[in-house]
C-alpha cells in the first residue's frame, strides 16, 4: 500500500497548443483517484499548484516564449515536490513537459538531503535535451531533461539543486531528437533507448538492466511519462505526436516491470491535451497505465527477484 499524493500542474506555457492546462481535470474525471484506491492505495489530492506571477526575466534566444511564467512554475512545482516527497509518492498530473523543470528539481533536492542518488526514467518520443539557448522552437517543454542533467544554458533559472549524473538517466521510446540535442547527448553517459533498441531487444532487457543499477545504488527513481511515448493510434491527445511509438502492451509492460521493481518514488504524467482527445480515450489510457504502475495485474504469478 502506497500513500499517493496527487498534485495538479496545469502548465500550458511550455508549448503552443493550448489545452494541457485541462490535463489535471481530465485525470480526475478519467478516474485516477478511484483507480488508485481500488488497488488498495490511499490517495490525497493536494489540488492544483498555483504559480506566483512572472518576474520579467529575459534571455538572448528570441524564440523562447513564456520564460518568466515557466520560471515561476519551476519554483512553485519544485517546492510542491520537495514538500510532498517525505509524505508519500507524488504523482504530478500535467500539464506540458516543462513542468518537469520543477518536479525533478524538487525531487532532486529531496534525494540529495536524504543522501540517496536520484535516477530518472524518461518515457518520451523526444529527448527534451535543449537548453534555453539551443531551442529553436522556443518551446521550453523541450528542455527539462537537460536542466535536470545540469547542462549549462539555463541562466535565468534557479541553479538545478543536485544535477542528475548521466549514468543515472535512461530514456525509452525516443524517435525525435533535434541536431543540437543529439550533439549534446553524445557528450553524456545518458542511456538513450530509442525505438530501434526496443525493436531489436524488446523493452524488458534494457529496462531491467537500468532498474538493477537503481537497486544496487539504493537509488530513488523518478519516472517521467510523456503521452507521446505511446503510439498516437491509441493516444492521440498530445500536441507533438510522432508515429512509431510504443504499443499498448509495450507501455503496460514497462509499467508492470516498474511496479514489480518497487523502485519508483515519484511520477510525472505529462503532455496530455484533453482538447485533442477522442472521447477521453487518451486520458483513460494514461490512467490505465498508472494502474499498471501501481500494481494492477491480471494474474499474480511469481515474479523475478530483483
Ligand atoms: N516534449 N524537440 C522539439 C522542440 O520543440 O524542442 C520537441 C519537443 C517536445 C517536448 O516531448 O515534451
Ligand atoms: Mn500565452
Ligand atoms: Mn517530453
Ligand atoms: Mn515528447
Amino acid at each position: 500500500m502506497t500513500h499517493c499524493i496527487l498534485i495538479g500542474a496545469p502548465v500550458d506555457e511550455g508549448q503552443r497548443r493550448p489545452g494541457c492546462l485541462m490535463g489535471p481535470a481530465a485525470y480526475r474525471v478519467a478516474g485516477l483517484p478511484r483507480t488508485l484506491t481500488d488497488l488498495g492505495h490511499t490517495v490525497e489530492d493536494r489540488g492544483d499548484v498555483v504559480p506566483a506571477p512572472g518576474r520579467g526575466q529575459t534571455c538572448a534566444n528570441a524564440a523562447v516564449h513564456h520564460l518568466p511564467e515557466t520560471i515561476a512554475w519551476t519554483e512553485a512545482l519544485a517546492a510542491a515536490a520537495s514538500t510532498a516527497m517525505p509524505d508519500g509518492l507524488p504523482i504530478f498530473m500535467g500539464g506540458d513537459h516543462s513542468l518537469s523543470l520543477g518536479t525533478v528539481a524538487g525531487v532532486a533536492s529531496h534525494a540529495d538531503a536524504a543522501g540517496r542518488p536520484l535516477f530518472v526514467i524518461w518515457l518520451d518520443a523526444h529527448s527534451d535535451f535543449h537548453t534555453v539557448e539551443t531551442t529553436t522552437s522556443g518551446n521550453l517543454h523541450g528542455t527539462p531533461m537537460a536542466y535536470a542533467a545540469g547542462r549549462a544554458g539555463f541562466d535565468p533559472f534557479p541553479p538545478f539543486p543536485a544535477p542528475v549524473p548521466g549514468e543515472n538517466i535512461c530514456m525509452f521510446g525516443i524517435r525525435s531528437v533535434d541536431p543540437a540535442e543529439h550533439a549534446a547527448l553524445a557528450e553524456t553517459e545518458i542511456t538513450v533507448n530509442d525505438m530501434r533498441v526496443l525493436d531489436e531487444q524488446g523493452i524488458v532487457a534494457p529496462l531491467r538492466a537500468f532498474l538493477d543499477r537503481v537497486r544496487a545504488a539504493n537509488g530513488m527513481l523518478h519516472v517521467s511519462l510523456d503521452v507521446d511515448f505511446l503510439d498516437p493510434s491509441f493516444a492521440p491527445a498530445v500536441g507533438t505526436t510522432v508515429p512509431g511509438g510504443t504499443t499498448f502492451r509495450e507501455a503496460h509492460l514497462v509499467c508492470e516491470l516498474l511496479h514489480e521493481s518497487g523502485l519508483m518514488t515519484s511520477l510525472d504524467l505529462v503532455e496530455l491535451n484533453p482538447f485533442l482527445d477522442e472521447r477521453g480515450k487518451t486520458a483513460r489510457a494514461m490512467v490505465d497505465l498508472v494502474g499498471s504502475l501501481m500494481g494492477r495485474k491480471v494474474f499474480d504469478r511469481p515474479t523475478r527477484a530483483f
